[in-house]
């Protein structure tokens, strides 16, 4: 009788043949983001040629060096402004002026990035090197909610690829990058909370990795995110609710007195990646409505609005901007402004049906 035969005989399944180390080793657990992605480019694109996983590793690369600084800010005289107020008229802090340092540094260095824009920076940035062999452009928002950080309340990183026109529009390029959000190659977010998180889309589901501080990895943690078809909360700064359209205010009474069903709770941590990051894990609607303060809304189309919205959909979800999907809207400038209303397909299709007056 063989060995394995005389082993299931007495104690159960056979175990990995002692002459197959490959599939005794293999463990999903300890894929990264950057195997991941190639894995499913090598899937899907088998002509893809790692360039993309390439530059999502720029991505990784700085928000590591992100998360060790905001994980330290306290300690290192980070917290606190810089002084500077950046083209959104808001006083930079510190660790924003250094997490857009990283990422300007660390994707600049990848030769198939063309053209950068950043929330911190009034214009878009060329990367002069890279002209001849760009293909894509990557816009963000280094560190969103960073007036949180010394309150150590989560922040995050956001991002969204583009594809750069074959011929450009030249100048500062800010043609290149007016594309409707429905063009993204890939979006994504990094969550720096209680541990540290990557989500990312490239058209093909939505994947989480988790960054493992013992081997300085982003490893998968959530292969293809999905947001429940309903949830459980509302997330909206209600302090504004008088300067919300009357159509708003009637889908949040509806929510919050439980005329969809159980009456919903209320979570809202005012910082955007923290906020979605729940409301993609659990469902429910997050809401930032026009205001009096903010009549087209408050937060960015590019660089945040986009990227969240490919995400939500991706994931099940749904995205708005009030009166049109967050996708199919044509930007005019980079730093544009828009009312985001995101969430589960339930909440939102009563959200539609509200503001429509059809329900
Ligand atoms: P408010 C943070 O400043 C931010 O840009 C987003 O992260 C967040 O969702 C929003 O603003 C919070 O705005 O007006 O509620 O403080």
């Amino acid at each position: 009788m063989t060995a394995s035969a005389a082993h299931s005989a007495a104690e159960g399944p056979t175990p990995t043949p002692p002459d197959d180390p490959i599939a005794a080793a293999e463990d999903r657990s300890m894929i990264t983001v950057q195997q991941h992605i190639f894995e499913q480019q090598r899937h899907h694109f088998p002509a893809a040629t790692g360039e993309f996983s390439w530059l999502l590793s720029g991505i990784t690369l700085a928000t590591k060096r992100v998360q060790a600084k905001v994980r330290r800010a306290g300690l290192t005289n980070l917290l606190g402004t810089e002084g500077e107020v950046n083209v959104q008229g808001e006083v930079q802090q510190k660790l924003d002026v250094y997490a857009n340092d990283v990422l300007i540094q660390a994707l600049s260095s990848r030769d198939c990035v063309g053209v950068l824009a950043s929330e911190e920076n009034d214009h878009p940035m060329a990367v002069a090197r890279n002209q001849m062999n760009a293909k894509y452009a990557v816009v963000f928002d280094p560190l969103d909610g960073s007036s949180n950080i010394d309150v150590n309340v989560s922040v995050g990183t956001i991002f969204s690829i583009l594809r750069l026109p074959g011929h450009s529009h030249g100048g500062d390029r800010t043609d290149d990058l007016l594309q409707h959000g429905y063009r993204q190659v890939a979006a994504g977010y990094v969550c720096y909370g209680s541990s540290t998180i990557l989500v990312y889309t490239a058209g093909m589901g939505v994947h989480g990795f988790t960054l493992d501080p013992s081997i300085g990895a982003f490893v998968l943690s959530h292969e293809n995110m999905t947001m429940p078809e309903r949830g459980k909360y509302y997330s909206v700064n209600e302090a504004y609710r008088d300067s919300f359209p009357p159509e708003y205010r009637t889908y949040l009474d509806r929510l919050r007195t439980g005329k969809f069903g159980d009456p919903y709770g209320l979570r809202y941590i005012g910082s955007l990646v923290a906020d979605f990051h729940r409301t993609l894990l659990k469902g429910g609607i997050f809401l930032y409505p026009p205001t009096s303060s903010h009549p087209e809304g408050k937060l960015r189309l590019l660089y945040e609005a986009n990227p969240i919205a490919f995400i939500a959909e991706q994931a099940g979800g749904m995205a708005s901007a009030g009166s049109e999907r967050v996708l199919d809207i044509k930007p005019t400038s980079i730093h544009q402004r828009t009312a985001l209303i995101v969430g589960s397909k339930s909440e939102m299709d009563e959200f539609e049906r509200c503001i429509n007056g059809r329900g």
